[in-house]
């Protein structure tokens, strides 16, 4: 394999991230003489017309590149202007986000079919309750009827997600009905994801589409098609097969892994993989392996979102975000990494090879040059998960490297889901989101913040994400978490319930009563489609608007680096709900395309984009858009009385 070509440029290794664990492994990846991510980023001067968006290689009369700073001054050399190149970006990079989170949720569906067909027979079906909900919000007959049946239709149903032509896609009924009317309005209700993607392609092809505002139809309509299409697939049909999650207190950081043990990484996105290698550490065949290799047992662990997934539904400790993935082979303790696909560094191989740690590919969709192969199959998954082990085990018994293990863990409360929100707060048997609104309209809640996504090497690994959320929950506004980002909380403390003493008095109070952390972790990034069902909840318990778009509610990913993430962010923005970007947004401050993205959207009754840097900047306008709903739905002067009473009480009690 090709050596990493040396690096000119390098910071001290506490600027590059705030998490300790991962900042003792870059130094010594730097002593070992091992170059990762965090310090290629360094080096690496980005492109300052590509960063912005302002080139265009769809054809080969170009690669046509026009100027940032003088936007309308050329076209391409077939007449394009800036604002059609940046529309087109933005289409393919959703196209690709979205395919992304397409093609994991039919995986999963072909898994449950599989299933249903007993076809496979490792996996189950775990939650009859959540089939039989689910199956009944989509008019699916569920009276006395075999859970097999139900489980068939639910099948034929979710099938229309990717293969329908036109229509409307089958989860979009789970939006509040002036949402939809919203996009119907809009003609962009989602037909099919394979539809969708294809004719974003199409139309952004050299001479199609050359409108903007034609063009972010399909756009919009192709990240509605992950939102509330394959990604929302892929959460609900994981819980029903392997469990909804609920809260569970789980480990996260580097410290979680044991010298004394074979430490397995796994870390990709699709959770079947994940599951199978849980079963296969529980055999006692390959416990007593590893006894026999003098180790003390096998230590299964979990980074980026399969991670965050089976930390949720089973506590399976967690080692880090995407930014640590590298680092944590510069322990040396592992003895092998399993990756299957999505968001896995190509630098992991040759990270891995200087560790003598065996890095495993396991989907037939994602190789890569210098791992090992070894395919997954659901219908067979031992034939995959026991040569893994083998592998690792044998790694054990003849390790060589000295190791070194940062001491950083942290627990917290894992597993939140839409359905826990509902129970937690409603009580057993009212179960509803009715005391989450009143709690909104009475003020000790001033508003509900999504904060997820990526980290990117860009900026200080974690600083954003932490600064942030801690600004939010320092305003009374209750934070939900996905992804990286819910890891980089996780990593510092935030999710317990003792971090309620860091919230505003207001969210503090809630929090105390309901003996909840201000900040709840719902899993990976597939799973910010029960940041969606749980905002059409809100809605429909009534008192705070008609549509999400009336919502007290903001987005944020704060360090995103991914295509997905702009998938998520515009079906976020689709769905009524302003999503900021940190770290920047490819599109020219000042052009026709971002004025529609930053501010047209929401005149036409969307939500919005908005961008920051800075943590602080970046709570202040999510705070901003929050108070403006508040007005706008009539209880901002409830919010003032509530908070004075609760000094003035304090005052007293004091
Ligand atoms: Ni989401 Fe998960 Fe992490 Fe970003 Fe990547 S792992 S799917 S894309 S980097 S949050
Ligand atoms: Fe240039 Fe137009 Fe070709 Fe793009 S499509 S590369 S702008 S000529």
């Amino acid at each position: 394999m090709p050596k990493d070509r040396s690096i000119t440029k390098q910071v001290p290794a506490s600027e590059r991230t705030t998490c300790e664990a991962t900042c003792q492994m870059l130094e010594k990846a730097r002593k070992d003489g091992v170059v990762i991510a965090l310090d290629r980023a360094t080096d690496m001067k980005p492109c300052p017309i590509g960063v912005e968006s302002a080139c265009c290689k769809h054809c080969y009369m170009g690669p046509c590149r026009l100027n940032p700073r003088d936007p309308y001054k050329k076209v391409g050399i077939c007449g394009a202007t800036i604002d059609t190149i940046m529309a087109r970006n933005l289409g393919r990079n959703v196209a690709t986000g979205s395919a992304s989170h397409n093609d994991h949720g039919m995986h999963i569906l072909k898994l449950f079919k599989g299933i249903v067909e007993k076809k496979i027979t490792d996996f189950t079906i775990d939650d009859t309750l959540k089939l039989e909900r689910l199956a009944g919000s989509l008019g699916i007959d569920t009276q006395d009827r075999e859970i097999y049946d139900v489980a068939k239709d639910l099948c034929d149903e979710l099938e229309k997600t990717f293969s329908n032509v036109d229509g409307e896609m089958p989860f979009t009924r789970l939006a509040p009905e002036a949402t939809l009317e919203q996009w119907r309005k809009g003609g962009i209700v989602p037909r099919g994801a394979m539809k969708e993607v294809m004719e974003m392609m199409s139309r952004t092809h050299i001479g199609c589409d050359q409108d903007y505002n034609n063009l972010i139809k399909q756009i919009s309509r192709t990240a509605l098609a992950d939102g509330w299409g394959g990604s929302m697939v892929a959460t609900e049909l994981s819980d029903i097969m392997f469990g909804t999650p609920s809260p569970i207190l789980a480990e996260v950081n580097m410290g979680v892994l044991k010298e004394d043990h074979v430490n397995v990484i796994v870390h990709g996105h699709e959770p079947a993989m994940f599951e199978g290698m849980l079963a296969a550490v529980n055999d006692p065949f390959f416990i007593q392996a590893a006894k026999d290799k003098g180790a003390a047992g096998i230590n299964l662990v979990g980074m980026c979102c399969s991670g965050a997934e089976m930390m949720s539904r089973h506590g399976v400790p967690h080692a880090g975000n995407f930014s640590s993935t590298e680092a944590v082979l510069v322990t040396g303790a592992v003895d092998a990494m399993v990756v299957d696909i999505q968001c896995i560094k190509q630098g992991l191989a040759q990270v891995a090879s200087c560790y003598d740690t065996h890095l495993i590919t396991t989907s037939d969709r994602a190789h890569i040059e210098g791992a090992t192969h070894i395919e997954f199959a659901e219908e067979d998954p031992r034939a995959c998960t026991d040569q893994v082990l083998t592998k690792a085990i044998s790694r054990f018994g003849s390790r060589s490297m000295p190791i070194q293990i940062p001491k950083q863990i942290q627990k917290g409360v894992q597993g939140f889901t839409h359905e826990y929100i509902e129970y937690m707060l409603g009580g057993t048997f009212r179960g509803s989101y009715s005391p989450l609104n009143e709690n909104i309209i009475n003020g000790r809640i001033r508003g509900v913040a999504g904060v997820v996504g990526c980290t990117n090497p860009k900026v200080q690994q974690d600083y954003v994400h932490v600064e942030l959320v801690k600004e939010l929950i320092r305003n009374d506004v209750l934070v939900l978490q996905t992804g990286c980002s819910q890891i980089a909380l996780s990593k510092a403390g935030f999710l317990t319930p003792e971090a309620g003493a860091l919230a505003g008095p207001g969210l503090a109070e809630v929090c105390e009563t309901v003996g909840m952390p201000p900040v709840l972790g719902l899993g990976s990034c597939v799973d910010n489609t029960r940041i969606l069902i749980a905002a059409s909840a809100m809605v429909r318990a009534g008192g705070l608007g008609n549509s999400i778009a009336d919502l007290p509610v903001a987005g944020c990913a704060p360090e995103w680096m991914s295509e997905k993430a702009l998938a998520i962010g515009q079906y976020f923005v689709a769905s009524g709900v302003y999503t900021v970007f940190g770290i920047g947004f490819p599109a020219i401050a000042g052009t026709r395309f971002h004025d529609l993205l930053f501010n047209g959207l929401e005149q036409q009754g969307y939500g919005k984009w908005g961008t920051g840097k800075d943590p602080i900047e970046i709570a202040k306008l999510m705070i901003a858009h929050i108070d403006k709903k508040r007005r706008q739905l009539g209880i901002d002067k409830v919010r003032e009385r509530t908070l004075v009473d609760m000094n003035d009480r304090r005052a007293i009690a004091g």
